[in-house]
């Protein structure tokens, strides 16, 4: 082959469809995949998301060579490797002395920015397309948000369902007459709730020897590595959507916001992995949603929950990403200054709600939307931990973690980093929330009823202490501030209680050792 196109193909842009393959023939192209250091390491992922990339990738690119496509595949333990993105780049350059560099733009602002300095480190042109895999431009999104004081995801997702005419009616309104069925979404779970288990795929041997290699290269990152069941190849993928839409979708709507001790994933779909390494596509999702719908077999509030998770959500945080960035990283509107306690990587604390969501985190490098929003994040929110931390952590435990979702969904929705720009108000609750959406309190060593005091719910003096030191950022937000009148009924010895409760808790809490999120 004379001088060819090289096609670098990140771990997370595993997919037949991705742009920079578009409209190449298998002749005219090689294609790089690398397996770096740098990406493994720069935070401590979870064993098994590091496993999930590598052994996907690996099925990749076997599928590829099968279909007669030339692929560079630099294993991490290649003598030669570098350790970079940049420095592979750099090495098939000289290896094949390309015409052109043709890559699909990063999902992250890291590696954008070392994508940029390609075209001055290599003697070729070096071509960066946009990733055609969401469904919102970037243009799509600054034209949502120009001009606007709030940035509501509602407003946003209503562009998408007119964009997709995902469950639009002819005449240009939404199926059933509402946008938006969230009120639907939060029913209790009822005695006893459990779902259909979710598939696990059994390892082969190519996953197999990557299981082997993150236990050896890997072995202090969080994290259990085995029982290993992710998806890894989109045949795989495809049987676990397909078992969602069939065992679990109908009762997606209802139970979103339930929690149950043991019952990890209750009837969420567990589709985020594969969809985020491109597996899946989204709007094949969505269209397969509806379908569920238009043949009577779900029931709206479940398809439109599910898909307004798809294309409201994380093509609203792919956007917001991107319109914020850098200055997200760095956002932390209520100064919050605490460590990260070391319970959050170990698991060790009485609070059976924090301690179940670790467990799962730790067994299956997943955690539901609720026990990321409501559990941990509640937590983080409430006790005033520095985003920094929390953004690492989040980054690190879930396997389906890149920077352009997690960041806005740590920063943003949960910590009210950034002023609030995404979220209208902090999602702050107290233990009452958990022990109405979840069955953990019954078992807690801590009495959710109790406000104050010995053997009180930590949550209650924390939320009265986060509105408290908060309130003149707070008092003044329409959906929040009516909780001070609350507050101020109080009497002074029932204030100070709080606070001295919160703070007492505060002071107990033991920073997490170095080392854990970054060597
Ligand atoms: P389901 O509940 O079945 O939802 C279906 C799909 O909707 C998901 O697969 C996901 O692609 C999408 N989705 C749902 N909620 C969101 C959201 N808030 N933002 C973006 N997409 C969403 N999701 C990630 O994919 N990666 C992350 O790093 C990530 N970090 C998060 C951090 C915090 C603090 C919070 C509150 C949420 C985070 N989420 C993240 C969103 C959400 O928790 C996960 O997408 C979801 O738990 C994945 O499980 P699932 O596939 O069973 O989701
Ligand atoms: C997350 C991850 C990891 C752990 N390892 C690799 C890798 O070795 N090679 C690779 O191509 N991608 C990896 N990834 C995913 C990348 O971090 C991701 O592609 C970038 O962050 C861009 O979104
Ligand atoms: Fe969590 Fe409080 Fe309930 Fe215990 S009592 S499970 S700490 S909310």
């Amino acid at each position: 082959m004379t001088s060819p196109i090289l096609v670098p193909v990140l771990g997370d842009q595993l997919s037949r469809n991705i742009s920079s393959l578009d409209g190449l023939s298998p002749a005219q192209t090689r294609i790089l995949m690398m397996e770096v250091w740098d990406e493994a390491t720069y935070v401590k992922h979870h064993k098994q998301k590091i496993v999930l990339i590598f052994a996907a990738m690996r099925h990749f690119a076997a599928e590829l060579r099968a279909e007669g496509w030339q692929v560079d595949y630099i294993r991490l333990d290649d003598p030669e490797n570098t350790g970079s993105f940049t420095g592979e780049v750099v090495r098939a350059v000289e290896r094949h002395a390309p015409s052109e560099v043709r890559v699909t733009e990063s999902g992250e602002w890291r590696v954008a920015r070392a994508m940029e300095e390609w075209e001055g480190r290599l003697p070729c042109p070096v071509t960066i397309l946009p990733d055609t895999r969401f469904i919102a431009t970037h243009a799509d999104f600054r034209n949502f948000a120009d001009g606007r004081k709030h940035l509501t995801m509602e407003y946003f997702y209503r562009e998408m369902r007119r964009k997709t005419g995902l469950l639009m009616r002819r005449d240009g309104n939404p199926e059933g007459d509402q946008w938006n069925l969230d009120a639907e979404n939060r029913e209790p779970p009822k005695e006893g709730l459990r779902a259909p288990p979710a598939p696990k795929f059994t390892p082969d041997e190519t996953t197999r020897a990557v299981i082997e290699l993150v236990g050896t290269r890997f072995a202090d990152h969080f994290g259990d590595l085995e029982p290993f069941g992710w998806p890894v190849t989109r045949d795989e993928a495809l049987e676990a959507a397909e078992a969602f839409f069939t065992r679990r979708l109908a009762l997606f709507g209802p139970y979103q916001d339930a929690m149950v001790h043991g019952e990890d994933d209750l009837y969420h779909s567990m589709l985020s992995t594969s969809l985020n390494i491109g597996l899946l596509d989204p709007l094949e999702l969505c269209r397969r949603a509806e379908d569920e719908y238009r043949a009577g077999r779900a029931p709206l509030n479940s398809v439109e929950g599910f898909i307004r998770q798809i294309i409201g959500w994380r093509e609203y945080v792919r956007g917001f990403y991107w319109h914020q960035m850098p200055d997200l990283a760095e956002a932390n509107e209520l100064a919050a200054n605490r460590p990260l306690p070391e319970f959050f990587w170990t698991g060790k604390t009485d609070m059976r709600c924090l301690a179940d969501c670790i467990r799962t985190t730790r067994e299956d490098a997943h955690a539901h939307h609720i026990q990321r929003l409501m559990v941990l994040g509640n937590f983080c929110l409430l006790a005033g931990i520095n985003p920094r931390d929390v953004q690492d952590w989040y980054l690190a435990v879930y396997a389906d973690a890149y920077e352009w979702v997690e960041l806005p969904n740590v920063s943003g929705m949960i910590l009210y980093a950034d002023g609030g720009n995404l979220a209208t108000k902090p999602y702050a609750a107290s233990g009452n929330y958990i022990n109405k959406m979840s069955n953990y309190c019954k078992e807690c060593s801590y009495s959710v009823s109790k406000k104050t005091g010995e053997g009180a719910c930590p949550f209650n003096p924390l939320y009265w202490h986060f509105m408290d030191r908060h309130r003149d950022r707070l008092e003044s937000n329409h959906r929040i501030g009516r909780i001070y009148a609350t507050w101020d009924r109080m009497d002074d010895e029932k204030k100070s209680d709080y606070l001295e409760s919160a703070q007492k808790f505060l002071d107990s809490l033991e920073p997490a050792r170095k080392g854990w999120a970054r060597d």
